[in-house]
């Protein structure tokens, strides 16, 4: 076989969507670093190639960091950061670069990032990366779309990855969260989740051993942060693993877990095993009993339950972040919102994070009778991070009820009183601090003020009302002027119409997909 030609490859880890100075980006956009970029330098470098590594927190000088002369760069996004990574990918093939791009936005929204890389990568194990090494040549005008048949058994660990890890941490300046996994995929079947398809696999408790091992050779007290999609689905397993590596307590963990894997002898051994923050999903008080373990429990019944469980999770892990989806289709009315003004009363110490339903493109199955039903919009990326804005059309509210509910419910969750209250309820310094940040910045205070300048412009702006309603294609005013001011000078290499996106192409490619089936003399 002929020698490969030494590439030299860029990967870019985009953890914000442009250029920023807010605090809770400066305290925290670094420990939101993802795993697979680290994955693609570790693999590259591996495969014999030469890797420079930026992960862009919104503070960098993204162009003098980025390596000139780059033949490959990687640009892992979400959706949220897709118009930054169209821009810089713009920049890149105008200076000869080829481009890929892998991570959520990539999984969700293929055709349409295929208008602006070159490859698009969904599931990405050794073999799809080597193919792209392999080729690495210009697909124009529409990118190549890869993606193996499932995830990767194996993932480099932290060890692999140091080199890359720890340039990133040099970048926060307190909190410093070093980024692994355990398991890939996720048992429950949630509709409107990017898991709900995708079978559970851990992965290998021996590297996991190593890496928290090494970890503790390398930090003073290290603090990890797991980004599997539901941790602890083996408990024992995973539990059984850390206690062998590491003596009870000398790492920090954190971790996103459903109500259902985290009864009071789990968060016993959770505790002595230094887990400091867990994410429970409750998502809604109507659907979702089997991830909250509430089984056919509803409404305000439902309420008082989950609140006892995260009162007791609180007695053993110090920092309890409850997740919320607000405009399911099961809600109607005042009720949902009510219900979780009155959890946020019973469960003072709980930080709660509210997102908005969102149909990422192709992310969920949910999304296919959402699409049929006409009620996606074409909302730019910019906006789709779960929080900035919905692009379902709710079924059971106006949009003015849906704002109202939103900016209440805000409002009373981020209200002095309610803060004052969390703080008193939070025992930990570092617990009491990060709440109040995110209460205070763009988080809290921030999302009640951007709510309430789109519900304003429901009243005043008939382009923003016709938009929202799905009556007009043409986007307001207030989106471009966001975008612009968000990509400051990156705004100038966005390419032409990529503002705006077919909110309908998952469900195209799927009766695209269908109709062979269908008209075959076999079937
Ligand atoms: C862990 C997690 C987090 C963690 C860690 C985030 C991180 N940087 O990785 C935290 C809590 C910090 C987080 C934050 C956010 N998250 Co999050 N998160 C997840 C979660 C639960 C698991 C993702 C994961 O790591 N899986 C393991 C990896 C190995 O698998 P994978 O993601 O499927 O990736 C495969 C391929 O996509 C590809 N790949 C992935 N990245 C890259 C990069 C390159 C360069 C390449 C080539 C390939 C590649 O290879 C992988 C192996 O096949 C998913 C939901 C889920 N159940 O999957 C949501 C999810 C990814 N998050 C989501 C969102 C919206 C957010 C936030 C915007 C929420 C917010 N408002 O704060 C932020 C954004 C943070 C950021 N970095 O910008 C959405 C993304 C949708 C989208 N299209 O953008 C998801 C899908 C949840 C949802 N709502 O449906 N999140
Ligand atoms: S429990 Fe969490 S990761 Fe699993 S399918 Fe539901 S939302 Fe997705």
């Amino acid at each position: 076989m002929p020698d490969l030609k030494k590439l030299r490859v860029g990967i870019v880890d985009l953890v914000s969507r442009g250029p920023t100075r807010a605090l809770y980006a400066r305290v925290m956009y670094a420990n939101l670093a993802s795993i697979m970029p680290q994955v693609v330098g570790v693999w590259c470098e591996a495969e014999g190639h030469e890797v420079v590594f930026t992960c862009y927190t919104g503070f960098e000088d993204l162009e003098a960091e980025l390596a000139e002369n780059v033949d490959l760069v990687f640009i892992g996004a979400f959706s949220e950061a897709a118009l930054l990574a169209y821009a810089l990918s713009n920049l890149f093939r105008s200076r000869g670069a080829v481009t890929v791009l892998g991570g959520p936005h990539a999984r969700c929204y293929p055709e349409d990032a295929a208008k602006y890389f070159d490859y698009v990568l969904g599931f990405t194990d050794r073999a799809i990366l080597r193919e792209v090494l392999a080729d690495a040549a210009p697909h124009r005008p529409l990118g190549l779309q890869l993606a193996a048949r499932t995830q990767p058994t194996t993932l480099p660990g932290v060890r692999e990855r140091w080199k890359f890890i720890e340039p990133t941490l040099r970048k926060a300046p307190l909190i410093k969260m070093v980024p692994m996994i355990g398991s890939l995929g996720c048992p429950y079947t949630c509709s409107f989740c990017i898991d709900a398809t995708v079978d559970y696999q851990p992965l290998d408790t021996h590297q996991i051993r190593d890496d928290l091992r090494f970890l503790l050779a390398k930090l003073e007290r290290p603090m990890v942060g797991w980004h599997d999609p539901n941790f602890g689905v083996r408990f024992d397993e995973i539990m059984t693993t850390i206690e062998e590596a590491v003596p009870a307590g000398r790492v920090d963990f954190l971790a996103e877990s459903s109500l259902a894997l985290l009864s009071e002898p789990h968060l016993q051994r959770l505790q002595k095993n230094g887990f400091k923050a867990i994410l429970p999903g409750i998502e809604s008080w109507y659907s979702m009993g089997g991830k909250s373990k509430t089984g056919g429990n509803k409404g305000l019944e439902k309420v008082h339950q989950v609140s006892d469980h995260v009162n007791t999770i609180l007695r053993y892990i110090p920092y309890v972040q409850a997740n919320f989806v607000l405009g399911l289709d099961d809600d109607t009315g005042e009720e949902p919102f009510e219900l979780t003004k009155k959890f946020v009363d019973l469960t003072p110490g709980a930080f709660p994070a509210y997102s908005l339903l969102s149909a990422f493109g192709q992310a969920a199955p949910l999304n296919l009778d959402l699409q049929r039903d006409g009620r996606v919009l074409p909302t730019p990326f910019h906006f789709l991070d779960n929080n900035k804005a919905t692009n379902v059309r709710p079924k059971n509210y106006t949009w003015n009820a849906l704002y109202d509910n939103i900016i209440g419910l805000r409002r009373h969750s981020f209200s002095w009183r309610a803060i004052g209250r969390r703080l008193s309820a939070n025992h930990v310094p570092t617990a009491r601090y990060l709440n109040f940040v995110r209460a205070v910045s763009s988080e809290g205070f921030g999302r009640i003020r951007h709510d309430s300048t789109v519900r304003r412009l429901l009243d005043r702006d008939a382009s923003v009302r016709q938009f929202f309603e799905g009556e007009s294609q043409s986007l307001p005013v207030f989106y471009t002027d966001s975008v612009r001011k968000d990509l400051g000078h990156w705004w100038d290499a966005l390419p032409e119409g990529s503002l705006r996106h077919d909110p309908n192409a998952y469900l195209k490619a799927h009766e695209a997909a269908q109709v062979p089936a269908a008209t075959s003399p076999a079937s």
